[in-house]
């Protein structure tokens, strides 16, 4: 989620077997960086976020020997390749981490918002991270869509409720579209083509509510943009800008409603073919509904510029940057995040879907720690099927993504062993400067495992990172069950975590359900001086009417 950037290079792959695909290089981040986001590139705002406390999640520890903050043998090259700031935590970051949890403070203002808040850390222990390089956008040769493919967004910012702006400031009330809304439609509403008239001030969680049961959506209420206070930028990417809105006082239920609106131009949906991408994102997550570590979609409309979905608010920030600050996870708290996106592709993969950019920057924190997994750009439903779209993220390719033979969902399982050596380690095994050289290194194979990780986490790690898809670990005959029961997994309640009652391993801290602490800060968008004409493409029009 971190800025995905597209580069207008196209580049073939160089090695001999490998498609010559039009290749756009997105960077997860680099510190050299100074194109703005609404160019369609990353921000080099600096990470400002506070670290929150480490806390034991409840669930039983493994024997495991390695404690990996505390592993001076981990060398964090990664890190210091890409001008990773230092994060005010040691590479000994456990003892500085203890330090930090022996100072922590409760927060008052939190007892009321978290279910059962254990300690939580004064944000002092925060420092700048400007995050390292990564992200990779393929276009599909097939399909002959060799436009800069980009993957729709990054975010993160930190700041309070005094950015506030309607959606008439954010995008002028000349450009918006005040017509009654064809297209609103809720989440897990079949759809049925019919439109809906823009009603009175309705407030916003009972529409919510009534689309997501209603029998048919013509019975319910619309929602439409100019609801929603937009307070500020949660994120952007090359043609979208997710937002922290809340309802409007008139929409209100309570003052606790907020929400993440991904605002989608329709104008760069299209100019970058990403048209397919973003009617996958909207459908999947609708279908993802109830998974509690996937962000919820709420609902999803369009009106003539843009295109919108009205997510669920995941106030914790990024993975991405814990990972960046504290320079890598410990065991457990490694355990707990590889354990819960592995109860999500269990259940992505039982209903056929491949996720195919699983990353940190990826993976959010709710209030209490727990993963929300973001952006469902790539996400396609597959059933059985290979699918041959390249696309992901250069460090989390497997090989048979690189070498086009065709695809499964045996590339999410791939990229988990690809995740979990990251988070131990703090760099991704497969590393080098270019993407191509990443890919050598990935179809070579070899994986240098550093002197602290255990046999058992080498194991895990080595069969999830296995070429021979007849081999690989959740891609067996068992599917996740193999997964779930390797020992790496040792002292894990499935059932409690997928009931998820125990807090993460890491809460943030946070004095309300709005906070953006651990929110990196935007510009304001640029005003955009070249309208979308709904005319000028009629076919797309005609699959935005759906949205
Ligand atoms: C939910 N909460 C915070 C940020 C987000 C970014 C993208 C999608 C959903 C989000």
């Amino acid at each position: 989620m971190t800025s995905t950037t597209t580069s207008t290079s196209t580049t073939p792959l160089p090695l001999s077997g490998f498609l010559p695909v039009a290749a756009t290089h997105v960077l997860r981040s680099s510190p050299s960086s100074t194109t703005s986001p609404s160019s369609g590139s990353y921000s080099d705002t600096p990470k400002t976020a506070p670290i929150p406390s480490a806390h034991a999640a409840g669930i039983s520890t493994s024997t495991s020997n390695l404690s990996s903050n505390n592993n001076s043998n981990l060398s964090n090259n990664y890190n210091h390749n890409h001008n990773t700031s230092n994060s005010g935590i040691s590479n000994s970051g456990v003892s500085q981490q203890q330090q930090a949890a022996n100072t922590t403070n409760l927060n008052p203002n939190c007892n009321s918002y978290f279910m059962s808040n254990p300690l939580v850390l004064s944000p002092q222990v925060s420092a700048n991270c400007s995050a390292a390089l990564r992200d990779f956008h393929l276009t599909d040769s097939n399909s002959g869509n060799n436009s800069p493919a980009a993957s729709s967004d990054t975010y993160f910012d930190e700041d309070s409720m005094e950015i506030e702006m309607t959606m008439e400031d954010s995008f002028g009330s000349g450009k918006m579209d005040v017509t009654p809304h064809a297209h609103t439609t809720a989440a897990t509403i079949p759809r049925d083509g019919s439109t809906t008239a823009l009603l009175p001030p309705q407030k916003i969680l009972t529409i919510i509510n009534a689309r997501n049961t209603a029998e048919s959506r013509n019975a319910c209420p619309s929602l439409d943009a100019h609801q929603f206070e937009l307070l500020r930028t949660l994120g952007t990417g090359t043609f979208a800008r997710v937002w922290l809105v809340r309802p409007k006082k008139e929409h209100r239920t309570s003052g606790t409603e907020f929400y993440a609106l991904k605002v989608l131009k329709k104008k760069d949906v299209v100019k970058l073919k990403q048209v397919e991408h973003v009617l996958n994102e909207r459908m999947l997550l609708s279908v993802s509904r109830p998974q509690p570590f996937i962000v919820d979609l709420f609902a999803s409309w369009s009106d003539r510029e843009n295109l919108y979905m009205l997510l669920e608010y995941s106030p914790g920030g990024e993975v991405f940057t814990y990972l960046r600050k504290m320079r890598r996870f410990n065991h457990i708290q490694t355990q707990f995040y590889i354990a819960s996106v592995t109860l999500i592709l269990e259940f992505l993969h039982d209903r056929g879907i491949v996720y195919r950019d699983l990353k940190p920057e990826n993976i959010l924190l709710d209030a209490r720690g727990h993963v929300k997994l973001v952006d469902f750009g790539f996400a396609k439903s597959i059933g059985s099927q290979e699918t041959y779209t390249l696309c992901g993220t250069p460090e989390y390719l497997s090989p048979e993504v690189i070498q086009s033979r065709g695809h499964t969902t045996a590339v999410d399982w791939w990229a988990l062993g690809i995740l979990t050596y990251e988070f131990l380690c703090g760099f991704p095994p497969f590393y080098d400067n270019s993407p191509f050289a990443i890919y050598e290194k990935i179809v070579q194979g070899r994986i240098s495992f550093p002197a602290a990780l255990d046999e058992t986490t080498r194991d895990f790690i080595s069969r999830l990172c296995e070429a021979d898809l007849s081999s690989r670990l959740g891609n067996l005959v068992n599917g996740a069950r193999d997964v779930k029961n390797h020992s790496f997994f040792f002292g894990i309640d499935w059932k409690a975590l997928a009931e998820q009652r125990m807090n993460g391993p890491l809460v943030p801290e946070l004095s309300f359900p709005g906070d953006t602490r651990y929110f990196d800060e935007y510009p304001q968008p640029s005003p955009d001086f070249e309208p979308y004409r709904p005319s000028e493409h009629p076919q797309e029009e005609e699959f935005f009417k759906d949205f």
